[in-house]
C-alpha cells in the first residue's frame, strides 16, 4: 500500500500506551491518600466516564452584562456549584464584557445529554448571535469514534460535535469488541461527520473547566475560585509579563521542532527550544516549568496523567505526573501539549486540567492519540493577530476538517476531532489587557504603541486616524511606572518615536498630554518594556 505524505505524517502518532512504568515515588503523600497510582496498562484507553446522574435539563439565565447589541457569549455554570462561585463568575462576566464588547449571559445549568447541550447552543446561534461559550463545572460531552491508520480504535470526547452548529453526524458503524474494529451497525456513538445541509466546520468556540481533580490538594470550588481570581488579575494588570514561548521536545519529537517553530514564529519572537535528548528529562522539565514564560509547549509521549521523558537513546525513561503540578507552583498562563490523551478531560486527574487549574489560564491538548506537531500556522496566525484561544483553536480544527475532506476511512483525524480547550476561551494571549480610560481627554484620539511589548530600544505612537497631524499640537508623551510616577517625558517629534534604552524591564503606562498636562488621547495605554 502506498502512503500519501499526509498518512506518513499520521504514522508518527505518539502515545505512552506501551509504557510499563513502575509508579514513581510519591512526593506529597497527602495528595494521594486512598488514591493509589493505577496500573498503567489497566487505565490506558479506559475512557473512565464521569456519570451525569441528573435527569434535569435546564439553563436558567441569571443575568447578562455588556453590550446588548454585541455578539453573545454564554457562561454556563453547573447549578451544583453556581452558588459557591457567584462572585467569581460575575466578576469574570464583567471582565469579559468589558474586554470583548460581548453581550455576556450567565446561566445556572444542568444538561442530561450532549445533544441537549448542543441544542441549547444551536438556539443561541440561530437567535442570539452566539459566538462562543464557557462551561464551568461538569457538563456532558459527546464521543466520536474512528480507527487510526494502524488499526487502533479511538473513542475520544469530541468538542467538535458541540461546536459544529449545522453539520450532520451519523451513526452507521458500531464497535465490535471481538475484532476491536468498527463494523456496520449502530451503537449510538457517531462515527461519520458530513456537511449535510450545512458545513462540517465548527462555528462557535468553546472552553471547559471542571475543578474535580482528586489528586489535587484543593476542592473543586477552591481551584475554580483561584482560577477566576488569576484570570481577573491577568486582565487587570498582569498580562504579557513575559512573552517567551518554550518548546520542550523530548527525544522522539525533537526532529519536529523546526516544523513547530514555523507556526509559532507567526506570533512570537522570543522562543526557547529545549530538545537535546539527554537534557530533556522529568527533573529538568520540573525546573523549566518554574520559569516565567507565556507558553509552555511540551512534546513527549504521554497518557492522561503525565508525560514520559527518554534519555540515552530511549533506553532510560522518567516520568512527570499530573499530581506534581500543584507543588511546582508554576506561573505559565498558556499550554499547548503535544502528547497523547493529555487533554482527555473525561479521565480523572488529566494533566492539562492540572496545568490550567494550578497556576494556568488556558490549555490546548488532545483527547485521543496525538500526531507529531504539523501545520499549526492557522492557529498561530490567529494568536499573533491578538485572536482569542477559542477562535485560534477553531481555525486549526477547521483547517484539519477541510484538510481531510471527505474523511478517509481508517485515518483518524486527530486535529479535527480530538482537540480541546481547558479554560476561558476568550483570553487573547497577545493582547495587552489593562488599557485605562483617560481623565476628561481634550480630544478623543485613539492610538496605540507599536511594538508592544517593546522588545527593541524604542517604540512609536500610532494614531488610528492616519490623517491626524500631531506635530503642530505640542503633544508630549509621558511614561509612568505602575505606581503612577512620571519616569520620562518627551515632546512628540516628527515620527513619534521614544527611546526606551534607559528604562528597566517592566510595565509602564503611556499618556499623551498637551501643554497643560491634560490627556489628549482617550485611553492610557499600557506598555511592557523588555530590556535588551
Ligand atoms: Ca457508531
Ligand atoms: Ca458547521
Ligand atoms: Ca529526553
Amino acid at each position: 500500500m502506498l502512503f500519501t505524505p499526509l498518512i506518513n505524517f499520521l504514522l508518527s502518532l505518539f502515545s505512552a500506551a506501551s509504557i510499563n512504568s513502575t509508579a514513581p515515588a510519591i512526593q506529597n503523600s497527602n495528595i494521594l491518600v486512598n488514591k493509589p497510582l493505577e496500573n498503567k496498562v489497566q487505565i490506558e484507553n479506559s475512557h473512565l466516564k464521569k456519570p451525569l446522574n441528573k435527569i434535569q435539563n435546564f439553563a436558567e439565565k441569571k443575568y447578562e452584562t455588556g453590550n446588548k447589541q454585541g455578539e453573545s457569549f454564554y457562561v454556563l455554570v453547573n447549578s451544583d456549584i453556581y452558588d459557591s462561585l457567584g462572585t467569581s463568575i460575575s466578576q469574570h462576566a464583567n471582565d469579559v464584557a468589558r474586554d470583548e464588547n460581548y453581550n455576556v449571559s450567565v446561566f445556572s445549568a444542568l444538561f442530561n445529554s450532549p445533544d441537549s447541550l448542543k441544542g441549547f447552543f444551536q438556539q443561541g446561534y440561530e437567535n442570539d448571535d452566539l459566538i462562543g461559550a464557557f462551561l464551568v463545572g461538569n457538563f456532558p460531552y459527546k464521543f466520536f469514534q474512528g480507527m487510526t491508520y494502524d488499526g487502533e480504535y479511538q473513542q475520544p470526547p469530541c468538542e467538535t460535535f458541540l461546536k459544529d452548529m449545522d453539520g450532520t453526524w451519523l451513526d452507521t458503524l458500531r464497535y465490535d469488541p471481538g475484532t476491536e474494529t468498527l463494523v456496520p451497525g449502530t451503537d449510538s456513538i457517531p462515527d461519520t461527520h458530513i456537511h449535510g445541509t450545512g458545513s462540517r466546520e465548527v462555528e462557535i468556540f468553546l472552553g471547559r473547566l471542571e475543578g474535580n481533580l482528586p489528586w489535587g490538594p484543593k476542592t473543586e470550588t477552591e481551584v475554580l475560585q483561584d482560577y477566576f481570581a488569576r484570570n481577573h488579575l491577568y486582565r487587570e494588570n498582569n498580562s504579557a509579563e513575559s512573552d517567551t514561548v518554550m518548546l520542550y521536545f523530548d527525544d522522539d519529537l525533537a526532529h519536529r521542532v523546526d516544523i513547530a517553530l514555523s507556526g509559532i514564529q507567526q506570533a512570537y519572537n522570543n522562543i526557547v527550544v529545549i530538545s537535546d535528548s539527554n537534557e530533556t528529562t522529568a527533573d529538568d522539565y520540573r525546573e523549566k516549568l518554574t520559569r516565567k514564560m507565556a507558553w509552555m509547549i511540551p512534546a513527549a509521549h504521554s497518557w492522561p496523567r503525565g508525560h514520559r521523558f527518554d534519555k540515552n537513546n530511549g533506553t532510560e525513561h522518567d516520568y512527570f505526573w499530573s499530581y506534581e503540578v500543584p507543588n511546582i507552583g508554576h506561573e505559565v498562563p498558556y499550554f499547548l501539549v503535544y502528547g497523547c490523551n493529555a487533554g482527555e478531560f473525561t479521565e480523572d486527574n488529566f494533566i492539562l486540567g492540572f496545568y490550567v487549574l494550578y497556576g494556568g489560564l488556558g490549555g490546548i491538548g488532545y483527547t485521543a492519540r496525538a500526531p507529531s506537531p504539523n501545520e499549526w500556522e492557522q492557529f498561530w496566525l490567529e494568536i499573533g493577530s491578538e485572536g482569542n484561544l477559542g477562535e485560534a483553536l477553531n481555525e486549526h480544527v477547521n483547517y484539519w476538517i477541510n484538510r481531510l475532506d471527505p474523511p478517509q476511512p481508517n485515518v483518524w483525524n486527530n486535529d479535527g476531532y480530538s482537540m480541546d480547550l481547558i479554560g476561558d476561551p476568550t483570553l487573547r494571549p497577545r493582547k495587552l489587557y489593562g488599557v485605562e480610560i483617560a481623565d476628561n481627554p481634550v480630544k478623543n484620539l485613539e492610538y496605540k504603541i507599536v511594538p508592544n511589548p517593546v522588545v527593541g530600544k524604542q517604540f512609536s505612537i500610532k494614531f488610528n486616524d492616519s490623517n491626524y497631524m500631531p506635530e503642530s499640537e505640542g503633544i508630549s508623551i509621558g511614561i509612568y511606572d505602575v505606581k503612577g510616577s512620571l519616569v520620562k517625558k518627551e515632546l512628540y517629534n516628527g515620527d513619534g518615536k521614544i527611546d526606551t534604552e534607559d528604562l528597566a524591564s517592566g510595565v509602564y503606562f503611556v499618556r499623551l498630554v498637551d501643554e497643560n498636562g491634560k490627556d489628549i488621547g482617550s485611553k492610557v495605554q499600557k506598555a511592557i518594556i523588555v530590556a535588551n
